[in-house]
């Protein structure tokens, strides 16, 4: 019934009832159209203020390439004091004095100029972003910009979407591009889930075997197909990782787009590709630990030993070299306790701490490498299972197993990013099930992606300061390529980029549907793989 609501949508009724003209996605936060346009030809320069400021300069070149690759026309980057910066020209401008935060910005656009203020070069990174989304689609029309004036700032300061690049492994070409349609889309944190079972991903160099051996998974055998997953394994065997030079080339390319990048390593569970390279790591070092070639949960899991942290510690400090933002996703979902039930040495440690059950062994485990990140000038974020046994003093929980850990959270005063599955999960079926890809588990339509509001009504307003943000999550069991992830996760990414940028307030998912069905097509040149059929969309 959803569903078939879902299609009468988009099919007929929405975009006939609505006449939003100007297909900004996230909408601004205040917007006032006026009449007129700003018509860009060959001699529109953009001037950039100050023009000794590289991250400036490398906004405006950024923004000139973008308009050189969707619309043709070359525009020269110039200081806005040269005398050549007279007439018609975009202006890109630091108004330290403008409050809008580290994001926000001006936009105004006449008939005679065009111009763009923040307070940073964030905020006039994001002043392109609209303007790209002003110009028009075609190469061939006239290139305007409808006169307006526009104050926008964000929502929230954690506008995040993740990829699993365990469960396949994703390029780096494809890496950035997905960087790219995030920042187009102003989000701003790239959640990176780097390790798992099926896979470990990223070059570690005191550590080899773990893209030698890690990093490679076996076929699936057809006797291994387990009830919770029947018949969906590819029988192919699979591998992968990052080098640490290609990790740079990503984070410098995602500060060029204003993303930070949030790397997770998973402990204590998610760890059977570690422990296939490093079975010393487990609660019995002499078993023959393999890469996990079926999907799920899995009992063997890091053993809480000083060898054990030891190497994290290790893995971690050299992640801080690669990745240079505040977070260091340090994992904490599904932890089994039956390799630590089973260990006497474990037992052991919880008498000597006092630890009551395996929850507070979990909880011991996140301490002490919370304790580390710390020590370097970093933070955690876990999955909410780190509220098990004791929260770690200064960690931030991703809510994902509903909002309840997020409220938990968040009461405790620590901060909370939203990530619930019945809303967040992009690798949830779109569509009706018996005609989409298969998808992991449950439905989640665009409608219902719009419709999530990210701050627990629960929560008190001291308490929803606490909530950073939203973010999507892309578990990639059942996208082995690129195209895959393309398909699943837009346009349901934007949802929840306009989610995380536009103030509170009743959303209508009509407007929305209309600007995202006339916004659509910008993809098509790049080209993204977005789930087309379900938009009715034949550009
Ligand atoms: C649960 S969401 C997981 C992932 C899986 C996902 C889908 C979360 C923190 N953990 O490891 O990929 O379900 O199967």
């Amino acid at each position: 019934m959803k569903y078939l609501l879902f299609c009468l949508l988009f099919s007929f009724s929405a975009f006939a009832q609505t006449n939003n003209q100007y297909n900004l996605i996230p909408f601004p936060a205040r917007f006032v159209g006026q009449d007129g346009q700003f018509t860009l030809t060959a001699s529109t320069r953009i001037l950039v203020s100050p023009a000794t400021d590289a991250t400036v300069r490398a906004v405006a070149q950024t923004f000139a390439s973008q308009v050189k690759a969707a619309n043709g026309l070359s525009l020269a980057v110039v200081p806005a004091s040269t005398a050549l910066a007279k007439g018609a020209n975009i202006s890109l401008a630091i108004n330290k004095k403008l409050a809008l935060g580290d994001e926000g910005y001006k936009l105004t656009i006449t008939s005679g100029r065009v111009t763009a203020e923040a307070s940073t070069s964030k905020g006039l990174f994001y002043a392109a972003q609209t303007m790209r989304q002003l110009l028009p689609l075609s190469q061939s029309a006239p290139l305007t910009m409808p006169a307006c004036a526009i104050t926008d700032k964000p929502r929230y300061g954690y506008r995040g979407l993740h990829l699993d690049a365990s469960r396949h492994f994703m390029p780096v070409a494809f890496v950035k591009k997905y960087i790219d349609l995030m920042a187009m889309h102003k989000q701003n944190t790239f959640h990176w889930h780097l390790t798992d079972d099926q896979g470990w991903r990223i070059e570690i160099k005191k550590y080899p075997k773990l893209t030698q051996i890690g990093s490679k998974r076996a076929e699936t055998l057809i006797g291994q197909y387990s009830q919770n997953y029947p018949q969906q394994y590819d029988g192919k065997p699979h591998g992968g990782f990052y080098t640490q030079a290609e990790i740079r080339d990503v984070v410098r390319y995602a500060q060029s787009r204003f993303v930070t990048i949030v790397p997770e390593i998973e402990m204590p569970g998610h760890a059977l590709a570690a422990l296939a390279a490093y079975p010393e790591l487990g609660c019995e070092p002499t078993k023959a630990y393999q890469v996990a070639t079926k999907w799920g949960v899995f009992d063997d899991v890091f053993c809480p030993s000083d060898k054990t942290f030891g190497f994290l510690q290790d893995v971690i400090t050299e992640v801080m070299t690669l990745f240079p933002g505040k977070y260091i996703h340090i994992g904490g979902d599904e932890c089994p306790k039956t390799a630590w039930k089973n260990s006497a040495f474990c037992q052991e440690l919880m008498k000597k701490n006092n630890l009551k059950d395996e929850h507070e062994l979990q909880s011991y485990f996140i301490r002490r490498i919370e304790k580390f990140v710390n020590s370097k000038g970093r933070a955690i974020i876990g999955w909410d299972e780190i509220l098990e046994g004791g929260l770690a003093p200064n960690a931030t929980v991703m809510s994902w197993r509903g909002t309840a850990g997020g409220i938990a959270a968040a009461k405790q005063k620590h901060a909370v990013i939203m990530t619930p599955g019945e809303t967040c999960y992009l690798d949830h079926y779109q569509g009706n099930p018996a005609t989409e890809p298969l998808a992991i588990g449950g439905y989640l339509p665009l409608d219902q992606v719009y419709g999530y509001e990210p701050t627990p009504a629960e929560l008190s307003p001291a308490e929803q300061n606490y909530v950073l943000g939203v973010q999507g999550n892309v578990w990639t069991e059942y996208m082995p390529t690129s195209e895959d992830v393309e398909y699943m996760v837009f346009p349901r990414a934007i949802a929840l980029a306009e989610i995380a940028w536009m103030p509170k307030g009743p959303r209508n998912f009509e407007d929305f549907a209309q600007r995202l069905k006339n916004h659509l097509p910008r993809l098509n040149p790049i080209p993204v793989n977005y789930a087309k059929r379900l938009f009715d969309i034949t550009a």
